[in-house]
């Protein structure tokens, strides 16, 4: 047992957040099996929508023209605009570096075809392996639609799975856009009328079974507007109250709402015309409080809600919080709503999941992520010393793998 003093704390907080590995519970990667869909490579993360907002905001292009480049094309240009005629200095540029450093390549070497080249020195297994180890992570979750009709062929042809990636099933379609959504379903083979009476009702459920079946998901998932409220008189509130609640009790596999998108905000940005505003937290209070026997897990997006998010996690615990999602995935945010939460929540919450939707990204945004979350811990740690608490380093041990993981796996298992 290694006690820990004021002299061996910083160390040994860093070397124990380090080496944990992460279960990445929201990403948007998927395994080779998904052949097209799986994104690695410096075009994939050059070409990232986060940066394509960056590099249009900055040169004067029509947005068409830029989304006609080829990907290595509008690679070139997000590294011109971005890494040459400016310092990299945003969050996802510096991400960039981070990856490239960490995969042993010079980042002022500035031949791209040096960087491009170097993941085709793998096989695509290699190079999963090769991220998985670099960003020591032991499993990531997928974004698993099967409205889409890419991924839905792959599950139809009963797609290898992958033991390191597990599936959620993601319902935006289904909660946003219904109308669209009835005629998949339809096509899909389920029996879907316009008005939600009792057969409909009874036919999204069977077809929310299946298809956490036929994907294995651990949980369910959605992201929503700001103004998301219930209860309310909406085909949305049904479909979650008379169909996926129920479902989500009987299997156990919570419902994940992430919260606070307005969906393109300028539609010509495509991917990257996002946006956020402020959402209202007494509809996760009435859904917490009312359906006390299912689980669900909420992120936010607004920094606003993050204080009050947290408190309501305080009230129920029926809602796991996670995460710092997209515009709040950034070093100052991420230190803020991680002491907060640490502050109000003890360490019942997991801190951070990555996004990624290319595989490369695992690395910076992970090594990015464990910075932070060490400085908040070592500060706590440090006040604990202070008292005259006996620490030990196997229990800071324990503390971190809650937070990197075994707090969902527990939220899981739970028995409400
Ligand atoms: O972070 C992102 O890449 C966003 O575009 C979204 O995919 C978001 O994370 C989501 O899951 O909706
Ligand atoms: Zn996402």
């Amino acid at each position: 047992m290694l006690i820990i003093d004021k002299n061996n704390l910083t160390a040994s907080v860093e070397e124990i957040v380090n080496s944990v590995k992460v279960f990445d519970i929201h990403t948007h990667l998927y395994p080779e099996s998904f052949k097209d869909l799986f994104l690695y490579g410096f075009d994939e993360l050059v070409t990232y929508h986060y940066l394509i907002a960056e590099a249009l905001r900055v040169k004067e292009i029509p947005y068409t023209d830029f989304f006609a480049l080829s990907k290595k094309e509008k690679a070139d240009f997000i590294y011109d605009t971005l890494f040459v005629e400016r310092t990299p200095i945003s969050e996802s540029c510096i991400g960039v570096l981070t990856t490239l450093n960490e995969l042993g390549l010079d980042i002022n070497c500035r031949e791209l075809d040096v960087f491009r080249e170097h993941s085709k020195n793998y096989s695509r297994k290699e190079y999963i392996d090769l991220i998985f180890e670099k960003a020591n992570i032991k499993k990531v979750v997928m974004t698993n639609d099967p409205f889409d009709d890419d991924e839905y062929n792959f599950w139809k042809n009963n797609v290898e799975l992958d033991e390191h990636f597990n599936s959620s099933l993601r319902l935006d379609y289904l909660l946003n856009d219904f109308r669209s959504a009835r005629y998949l379903l339809i096509k899909m083979g389920y029996n879907v009328t316009t008005s939600l009476i009792g057969l409909t009702k009874n036919e999204i459920k069977r077809f929310l079974v299946d298809w956490i079946k036929k994907t294995k998901s651990i949980y369910m998932a959605v992201s929503l507007p700001p103004d998301f409220t219930l209860p309310e008189n909406s085909t949305r509130s049904i479909l979650i109250e008379d169909c996926i609640l129920e479902v989500s009790y009987e299997m156990n596999v919570p419902f994940a709402m992430m919260i606070g998108v307005k969906r393109q905000t300028n539609p010509e940005l495509s991917i990257a015309g996002d946006s956020l505003g402020k959402a209202n937290i007494e509809t996760i209070e009435y859904l917490c409080k009312k359906y006390n026997r299912n689980k669900f897990m909420v992120t936010m997006l607004s920094r606003e809600n993050q204080h009050e998010l947290t408190v309501l996690a305080r009230k129920y615990r029926n809602l796991f919080i996670f995460g710092c999602w997209w515009f709040l995935n950034n070093p100052t945010l991420i230190k803020e709503i991680t002491t907060i939460r640490i502050e109000l929540l003890g360490l019942s919450f997991m801190p951070q999941h990555s996004d990624a939707r290319v595989l490369d990204q695992l690395i910076y945004k992970w090594k990015h992520s464990r910075r932070i979350i060490a400085d908040v811990l070592i500060e706590k740690y440090g006040k604990l010393l202070n008292l005259g608490w006996v620490l030990t380093y196997e229990k800071i041990q324990e503390d971190v793998e809650r937070l990197f993981g075994k707090n969902f796996d527990d939220f899981l298992l739970m028995e409400l």
